[in-house]
């Protein structure tokens, strides 16, 4: 066996609507984690750190602050994740847990719901890390609005999260798991715990695959050999 396959992290994502919890649900699996020893980082997409280009415009478009037509965001947001590919892959190799709060798949949700096809958005994503679970927090969109600092942002509105609702249920497959965002925290963190931990001892020794693409980032793969990708400008990381 590759030796760099001995034990490496598993790569959850936490997917859902806006007010579905992802981000209280990340940090507390990530004290969890740490409490049981098991080395876990966190991310989260977008990165709208104001030192760097792609965060700042971003940040900006979804405070409504400047425009950007549905193209063009829609790559905005998917180049931040093929900028931090290399960095995400090599952390998963020393074996660390990655707590990823949103990825592709809001990607394209949220890009389908502003009418850009399926195909388009899935292309784009397309050779990015696959996860090895998609923690989908579900939440009925009438229900998004009862939650505190609702409509605060861009596409918090009702309206909006039906058709985001609709695009993520066109993205389901094996590596979903749903979860009710009505359940009460400790419901959630047991759930997802349990989850997460089979995702470790599962995926310990089988290579990362690669979204919406078929093969694997194996021993010969070109990602390895390269120099991991750093810029200022892409990536505040
Ligand atoms: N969003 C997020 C996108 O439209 N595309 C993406 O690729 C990603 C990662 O940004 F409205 C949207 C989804 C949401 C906003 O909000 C990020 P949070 O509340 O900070 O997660
Ligand atoms: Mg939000």
């Amino acid at each position: 066996m590759a030796t760099n396959l001995l034990n490496r992290g598993a790569f959850i994502v936490l997917e859902g609507l806006d007010r579905s919890g992802k981000t209280t649900l990340a940090y507390l699996l990530v004290k969890e984690l740490e409490q049981r020893q098991i080395p876990v980082e966190f991310m989260r997409f977008p990165d709208r750190s104001k030192d760097n280009v792609i965060g700042d415009t971003l940040n900006k478009y979804l405070s409504s602050g400047i425009e950007l037509n549905p193209e063009t965001s829609h790559m905005l947001f998917t180049t931040q994740r093929f900028a931090v590919k290399d960095q995400m892959l090599q952390k998963l190799m020393e074996g660390k847990v990655l707590i990823v709060d949103r990825y592709a798949h809001s990607g394209i949700a949220y890009s389908v719901a502003k009418g850009l096809s399926l195909e388009w958005c899935k292309a784009k994503e397309s050779g990015l890390l696959r996860p090895d679970i998609v923690l989908y927090l579900d939440l009925l969109p009438s229900e998004g609005l009862k939650r505190g600092n609702y409509g605060e942002e861009r596409f918090e509105t009702v309206q909006f999260q039906e058709k985001v609702h609709n695009a993520y249920d066109q993205l389901l497959d094996d590596s979903w798991k749903i979860l009710s965002a009505h359940d009460t925290p400790e419901t959630l963190v047991r759930s997802a715990l349990s989850n997460i931990l089979r995702a470790c001892e599962l995926n310990a020794h089988k290579p990362v695959e690669l979204l919406y693409q078929s093969g694997r980032l194996d021993e010969k793969s070109p990602l390895k050999e390269r120099q991991p990708f750093r810029t200022n400008v892409l990536s505040s990381q």
